[in-house]
């Protein structure tokens, strides 16, 4: 195997373009192989082996500086950069991140996770490199779909008018997750299907080279200066070139020896280069090449066949809240679905199926899904954005700005909340609570489990302002879905009574302490245990007047300590002058690392094992 010898990218440089393709062909296999066990983005990696061993071909990494955008993409990188006995543990906890992560090698130069970053972070690159007169490229790589976010606009737009040389390369596969959308997307389908332009171009410069010496050379000089003029006759737009860049391709991002000439001839081009490449998401991998969305992410499966392993009996939250809202919203036509490029992932695929007609794909774009949704809300319509915790991030200045200011009726459904596992610190979700309750006007729910869920989705819709609804990646408990019913905002509800100590959780942490309860009642331990429902507004009669009949509490979280949950009862208390002790556990104050969500929970003392000893020492302690 040539992959064998491969211990760095400079091992690359030997090889032959025949050994090239061979050594593609022996990564793609090897990256189906370890993920069909581990699980993790087969369709985006399987895209790009053909880049990466050009790009690592090409450049002089680690002097040179590659930036992966979003980083799902950058298996083929991980095992060129000298992580290739260690590819087998990736995504699991304590192996290989699934991202680029400058901790793990010195080939990542910058962490990555969240969609259209790449750009920001390699022009600061490149203005810090010529600061300190050093002479390496910067080079970033993000896909279509990254391509069209609001922060790539921004730093396209400053990369253009900085000048700096900075190559990035654009890999165009025509799909986000889902399908891309957006006029961006269509300007680019229009480029990649206008291919007669740059072989005109050469074709016209070659015929005017051959003109004689008098002739040719102002001939060329002409041809320059009304080249702009040339391209949009046959090219519409231009915007790349308009917007300050030297556009090169569309190549074929699977032909080695195309994408490492054309490499060779643009990383060293003054000012900023946009190199298009086009790839199939999935290559290599023909269930993956056909269904690109259902292969772009994946739990373990059989490379055979390409059929999942994980069957899933029981439901998980996002399924249901996906199923509820379109029962919904066929009852209430003022009910809208928006998602930022994740119609999947939030469960409103079958949404997009059954009222495509109130159904709004963004793209990846979470600052504007909010105002979009906020603009809908002030004429009268009920969106509901439904965007995972760690992306609702982005869209922090929309929720105060124009929703909760407005006090307009958005329903956020923040899916992915507390730890999602796999996927790491990017993509974890454990500060939501603490962003979301501390802004005026919006009503925060927590469900503990899957029925309560579509009872909240209905309270929120009903609710005439803004509210976030926040609930865990992963199956539900399994209980049975009932006949939804809408609560009274502000309300919580006793789960079990007891004497000997209080237990207040939050979420779905509080169906875990109830069980860790039952366990010690069985002890002959017994603790009252309260489900808060509402974080915001709390419910200071009922948990104030638990608080009062306690001398000690404990409250529970999937969140951080920080600005969550314990610390909305801590207040609660001290309003009431209580002198209640009250120890608050829930995520640390610390980036949690990735592995599986259970194994995660348990070393964090949130599972039911620990929680229930962890209760145990500290109210018979
Ligand atoms: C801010 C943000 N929103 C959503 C996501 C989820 N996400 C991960 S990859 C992806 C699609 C990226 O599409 P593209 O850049 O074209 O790369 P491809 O997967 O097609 O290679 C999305 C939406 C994210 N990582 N970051």
């Amino acid at each position: 195997m040539i992959l064998d010898t491969i211990h760095s990218p400079a091992d690359l440089k030997r090889l032959s373009l025949p050994e090239l393709k061979t050594l593609a062909g022996e990564v793609r296999e090897l990256i189906i192989d370890t993920v069909s066990k581990t699980g993790g983005h087969l369709a985006p990696s399987l895209g790009v082996v053909e880049l990466t061993v050009a790009l690592h071909y090409a450049l002089d990494a680690p002097a040179d500086k590659l930036v992966w955008d979003v980083g799902h993409q950058a298996y083929a990188h991980k095992i060129l950069t000298g992580r290739r006995e260690r590819f087998a543990t990736i995504r699991t906890h304590r192996g290989l991140s699934g991202f680029p992560k400058r901790a793990e090698s010195e080939y990542d130069c910058f962490d990555t996770g969240h969609a259209s970053t790449s750009i920001s972070a390699a022009l600061g690159m490149a203005v810090a490199r010529d600061l300190a007169g050093d002479r390496h490229r910067v080079v970033a790589v993000i896909g279509d779909g990254s391509l069209a976010g609001g922060m790539a606009f921004e730093a396209l737009n400053h990369a253009g008018q900085l000048k700096r040389n900075l190559l990035v390369v654009l890999n165009d596969n025509r799909m986000a997750i889902s399908k891309r959308v957006g006029s961006f997307g269509q300007y680019l389908t229009r480029i990649t299907t206008a291919p007669a332009y740059t072989s005109f171009e050469k074709g016209l410069w070659d015929l005017l080279g051959k003109l004689p010496g008098d002739l040719g050379q102002p001939t060329r000089v002409l041809f320059r200066r009304f080249r702009e003029g040339f391209k949009n006759l046959i090219v519409p737009g231009l915007t790349f070139e308009e917007l300050g860049y030297h556009y090169e391709g569309p190549v074929d991002g699977h032909d080695l020896g195309a994408l490492v000439e054309i490499l060779q001839r643009v990383r060293d081009l003054p000012g900023p280069t946009l190199l298009h490449v086009l790839t199939v998401k999935g290559k290599g991998f023909q269930p993956a090449e056909s269904d690109a969305e259902r292969f772009h992410g994946v739990c373990a499966f059989d490379p055979e066949t390409g059929d999942f392993r994980d069957r899933k009996e029981v439901p998980s939250y996002t399924e249901v809240f996906g199923r509820s809202l379109v029962e919904f919203a066929k009852a209430d036509r003022r009910i809208v679905a928006v998602t930022a490029a994740m119609p999947e992932g939030t469960g409103l695929d079958c949404f997009r199926r059954e009222i495509p007609e109130r159904f709004y794909d963004v793209g990846i774009a979470e600052q504007h899904a909010l105002t979009f949704a906020a603009g809908m809300a002030s004429r009268g319509l009920r969106p509901v954005a439904a965007i995972y915790s760690t992306f609702l991030q982005r869209g922090y200045d929309q929720i105060i700005h124009d929703i909760a200011l407005q006090k307009l009726p958005v329903v956020l459904a923040v899916d992915r909340a507390g730890l999602v596992g796999e996927d790491g610190p990017t993509h974890h979700g454990p500060f939501d609570l603490s962003y979301l309750r501390c802004i005026p006007n919006l009503t925060l729910l927590a469900p503990r489990d899957e029925d309560q869920l579509r009872s909240m989705l209905l309270t929120a819709l009903a609710h005439d302002g803004p509210s976030a609804i926040r609930y865990p990646r992963g199956s539900g408990f399994g209980v049975p879905l009932t006949q939804p019913a809408a609560l009274a905002i502000g309300t919580a509800e006793t789960l079990r009574p007891g004497g000997d100590g209080l237990v207040l959780a939050a979420g779905v942490a509080a169906t875990v302490a109830l069980q860790a309860a039952q366990d010690l009642a069985a002890e002959g331990l017994d603790l009252e245990v309260i489900d808060a429902r509402f974080i915001k507004p709390i419910d200071g009669e009922l948990i104030g007047d638990a608080l009062r009949r306690h001398r000690a509490a404990c409250t529970v979280e999937e969140n951080v300590l920080a600005g969550g949950f314990g610390a909305a009862v801590q207040a609660l208390a001290q309003s009431l002058r209580l002198g209640t002790a009250i120890t608050c556990l829930g995520l640390p104050d610390s980036f949690v690392e990735a592995g599986p969500r259970s194994l995660l929970l348990d070393l964090l003392g949130l599972s039911r094992g620990k929680l229930r000893d962890r209760l145990r020492a500290l109210f018979r302690g």
